[in-house]
């Protein structure tokens, strides 16, 4: 269910298919305004990277996966635009992963807050951390350094998908493992994850519940080879590359 009059066939369908979503987000009072200029910077890089799941992204999706896996306190970060574009897959990647979802915003409104605590019950949520605020991350200003002291202020693994540079360093010199979704990879958030994940929201997060489900009852010791298997560095020097030669993965886009 999209609500929007586009033939699945078109080339561009799931680059509209998030438009509209994020467009239908800032109607309901979820999505900022500077949402739609983070989507648009995304969306570019989307295009370059030939908009499909490159394979080193599919690899740091499994090791995602596996480190959500083996965490003690997992969370998973969710924003206006997460909120928008990926509301019940989020809510799926949490069940399967035994993640909590902690809502922390860029521009934090309570009015937004809880709009978007009341989304994602909607969309099968049990619990929705971040309106407490008791904790706060270190070295940034009031607003953006507020979280929840047993949400991702005490959390041992963290999936950022979208985060703003500042925070996505803040939230790593606290020691926390930092698993990161953007599609930008030299992006400060991308660089200084455990695992950067460049890869679009709306393809990223399926999969890692995919790679979760699969991995769901394999022993510790294969969960940590998958761990380690990761080249983070090589990761984003495959996306990197890819860009740069995106004149054959740009051509049957239009
Ligand atoms: O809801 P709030 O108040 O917390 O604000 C959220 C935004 C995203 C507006 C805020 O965190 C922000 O301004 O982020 P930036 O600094 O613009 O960074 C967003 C990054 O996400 C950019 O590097 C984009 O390339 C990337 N990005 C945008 N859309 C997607 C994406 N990455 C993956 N999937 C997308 N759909």
């Amino acid at each position: 269910m999209t609500g929007l009059e586009v033939p699945e066939t078109h080339p561009r369908y799931e680059s509209l298919v998030t438009r509209h979503r994020i467009e239908e987000g800032v109607d309901l009072g979820i999505t900022s305004k500077q949402g739609l200029i983070a989507q648009g910077r995304g969306e570019a890089f989307d295009y370059l990277l030939g908009e499909e799941t490159i394979t080193s992204a599919d690899a740091a999706e499994r090791a995602a996966a596996a480190y959500l896996l083996r965490a003690d306190r997992p969370v998973i970060s969710v924003n206006g635009n997460v909120a928008a574009l990926a509301p019940g897959e989020t809510v799926e990647l949490a069940a399967v992963t035994g993640a909590e979802i902690e809502i922390n915003l860029f521009n934090r409104t309570d009015e937004r807050m809880e709009r978007i605590a009341e989304h994602l019950r909607n969309h099968g949520a049990e619990t929705v951390k971040g309106l407490s605020a008791d904790g706060r991350i270190p070295g940034l200003d009031h607003e953006r350094a507020k979280v929840d002291a047993d949400g991702i202020g005490s959390a041992d693994v963290v999936l950022v998908p979208l985060e703003d540079g500042d925070r996505a360093a803040a939230i790593s010199e606290m020691g926390t493992t930092e698993l990161v979704v953007d599609l930008n990879p030299l992006s400060r958030s991308a660089r200084v994850a455990t695992v950067p994940i460049v890869d679009n929201l709306l393809r990223a997060v399926p999969n890692m519940t995919a790679h979760a489900r699969d991995l769901a009852d394999t022993d510790a010791d294969t969960l940590d080879s998958v761990i380690d298997d990761f080249d983070a560095e090589r990761a984003l020097e495959d996306a990197e590359e890819r860009i740069r030669g995106a004149r054959s993965s740009c051509d049957r886009l239009t």
